[in-house]
């Protein structure tokens, strides 16, 4: 097993060693692990170049460090618990020898249709264990999976099979969340449509809706696997082979594709789980994420499964049937550690206290929260409600680019502060900085956040762009990696996230670029420009302010546009970037350089009237007051 750290002192004698010894450190970390061949070279790095290497010349397969290792022991130990969208449906349940035959099946099946390491593999599902099995089938045979949240327009997926250049799709018929179905398989061909790279589709069967089977090109799952054997040899593979692509949006239109490799990123996330959560044999484990996204990736399926543990994946969502469904399912389960996003938090929490009558929720140990900052009436309400007091909370702050947690309290370790991610992880070395770049040293300081040693789960490069990899993360400020976050570091050496510094928009712990959703708007053909810009929302975290100048308004009028306007959005992105409030406006304050002054756009949303700090070169003053007086 991973070291685990389980005082103080020692939190803090093993961060200074991390810091200062950080090879000896992580190799060390690294011996509790499973490898054909150990490391030559523990890093080798340089940030200039944006080049980062963990234990290069090792050899070894992920899952084999998830089921081989763990077998012995743990055969007839659940992996995996399924609770579905329905609560009258039955629960599924999965040791780690039925997953690990699953596995072994599901490789087979795509060895068998000709996939072959370094391949990449498609996966558009919904939550149901298949997802956790064919992405692991993916990391056994050495094909890179790139997963795409089931809640993604057919552009959005058709955009992300091309840049990866994804051979096989794998899909179901359509997905269960609440009282709605998702037509994923119809989604999925008109994605496919605009995609010729995807020679092959998997179609699991879960709704059991009417679909169109493409001959020669679909296939259904049962078909697909039936007569694989469950023999499997892992593929060895190379510590920086890559194990998945995750695209993720930033500040410029098109979503990046960023790359985890095999051995770093396997100790990283295995390490932090058990360190953040310190999760103990035998706990059950509830991560409320979608798979689609980063945390669940590393903390619902590779953190966890690494060490041993039993992860539940819930499939619908947590106001249905009614909004005690998530507390229901941590008294149904015995869930002892509860993982999170504060969007979820806050919406319960406006819901009322009825949900929780009747929830015991005594077997809870560990709350944790990810994706945004969570303000402290949510924290509180969290702590008193859920955890009854008596359950730390790790407000855990990491990126799709970081792997894994950065800035996170040790659950029962590091006293907490609500609405603080408190101290660094093992081998985290954060720095802030002015924004000249100049390093702001001591305590109670504000700035932008740059981490300045690499660490062993951080992403390597952007999929077929290592020069916007550079850009982006390693430019703005020399010799740092750039997170994008504003942080406060208070007068006890405590870190507050403040935010995106940049055009990141976080809309209930969904990451989306502004510019991204400004180019589906501007697709309208009645629409000249548009920009985006977040306000403060009190459930959403951030919601979505559109600013949209027209040509005419002849079809429809103002609502015939807004509606409009919708539905490119929700076509070309998906549901949830539809923008909360879209105000039609003559024109955009621009600078006489033509740039568009965000700055005043995201100050009227917030529902200011003035101090726009210096407006000299705005080109059309009266525009501004025309904004102001038609706020939504
Ligand atoms: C894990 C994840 C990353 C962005 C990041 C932040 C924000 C994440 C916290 C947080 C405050 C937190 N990956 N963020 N965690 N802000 N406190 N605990 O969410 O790539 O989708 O988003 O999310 O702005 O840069 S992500």
């Amino acid at each position: 097993m991973v070291p685990q750290i389980s005082t103080l002192g020692g939190y803090i004698f093993e961060y200074q060693k991390s810091v200062t010894n950080p090879t000896g450190f992580w190799a060390h970390v690294a011996d509790s692990f499973f490898w054909r061949k150990k490391w030559d070279c523990v890093l080798d790095w340089d940030f200039e170049k944006a080049r980062v290497q963990w234990y290069s010349g090792a050899k070894l397969n992920i899952t084999e460090n998830i089921f081989e290792r763990h077998l012995f022991y743990r055969g007839n130990q659940k992996a995996l618990i399924w609770e579905p969208n329905d609560p009258a449906e039955p629960v599924r349940e999965l040791t780690y020898q039925e997953l690990f035959d699953e596995v072994k099946r599901f490789s087979n099946a795509l060895l068998r249709a000709g996939v072959k390491k370094g391949d990449r593999v498609g996966i558009y599902l919904p939550m149901v264990p298949e997802l956790v099995i064919a992405m692991l089938a993916c990391a056994r045979i050495g094909a890179v999976h790139s997963i795409v949240f089931a809640g993604f327009s057919a552009q959005s997926l058709s955009d992300r099979m091309l840049d990866a250049g994804a051979t096989i799709l794998i899909t179901a018929d359509g997905g269960f969340r609440g009282s709605k179905t998702t037509p994923l398989k119809a989604i999925a061909d008109e994605a496919m449509e605009g995609c010729n790279c995807v020679k092959k589709a998997v179609i699991l069967r879960r709704t059991g809706e009417d679909i169109q089977m493409k001959a020669g090109r679909d296939i259904w799952w049962d078909e697909f696997v039936a007569g694989a054997s469950t023999d499997h040899q892992a593929e060895v593979m190379d510590a920086e082979d890559p194990l998945f692509i995750l695209y993720t949006s930033g500040s410029t239109g098109k979503p990046k594709g960023l790359v985890h490799t095999t051995a770093g990123y396997m100790v990283y996330t295995a390490y932090t789980f058990r360190n953040v959560f310190q999760y103990g044999d035998g706990d059950v484990y509830f991560c409320s994420a979608d798979i689609g996204w980063i945390t669940g990736h590393s903390y619902l399926v590779y953190g966890p499964l690494l060490n041993g543990a039993t992860t539940l994946m819930f499939e619908g969502v947590p106001t249905w049937p009614d909004a005690g469904r998530y507390w229901e399912i941590v008294d149904k389960h015995k869930v002892n550690q509860f993982y999170t996003a504060p969007t979820a938090i806050r919406s319960l929490m406006a819901l009322g206290m009825e949900w929780l009558d009747g929830k015991h929720l005594t077997s809870l140990k560990v709350l944790g929260t990810v994706g945004e900052p969570i303000n402290e009436e949510a924290w509180h309400w969290y702590h008193d409600h859920i955890g009854k007091n008596r359950c730390p909370i790790v407000d855990t702050w990491w990126q799709t680019e970081t792997g894994g947690m950065m800035i996170s309290p040790l659950a029962g370790i590091t006293p907490t502060k609500p609405s603080y991610a408190t101290m660094p992880l093992m081998g985290i070395q954060p720095v802030i900085v002015d924004p000249e770049g100049k390093e702001l040293t001591g305590n109670s300081v504000e700035g932008n956040l740059c981490i300045k040693y690499p660490w062993p789960g951080i992403a390597r490069t952007i999929w077929g762009d290592h020069e916007r990899f550079v850009q982006t993360y390693f430019s703005t400020y020399k010799k740092l990696y750039f997170t994008g976050d504003g942080v406060k570091r208070d007068e006890d050496g405590y870190y507050r996230i403040l935010g995106r510094v940049d055009d990141v928009i976080n809309v209930s712990g969904h990451r989306m670029g502004t510019a991204e959703i400004e180019n589906a708007i501007n697709e309208h053909p009645l629409v000249s420009e548009s920009a985006v810009v977040a306000y403060p929302h009190d459930i959403k975290g951030q919601g979505i302010y559109a600013y949209v100048v027209c040509t005419d308004f002849s079809t429809g009028g103002e609502e015939g546009i807004r509606q409009s306007v919708l539905m490119a959005v929700s076509k070309l992105i998906g549901p949830f970037a539809r923008p909360d409030k879209i105000q039609i406006v003559s024109g955009l304050p621009k600078t006489r350089s033509g740039k568009i002054m965000r700055r005043i756009l995201r100050k009227i949303a917030e529902g200011e009237t003035g101090n726009f700090g210096d407006t000299t070169t705005l080109l059309d003053p009266e525009i501004v007051e025309e904004i102001i007086k038609g706020r939504l």
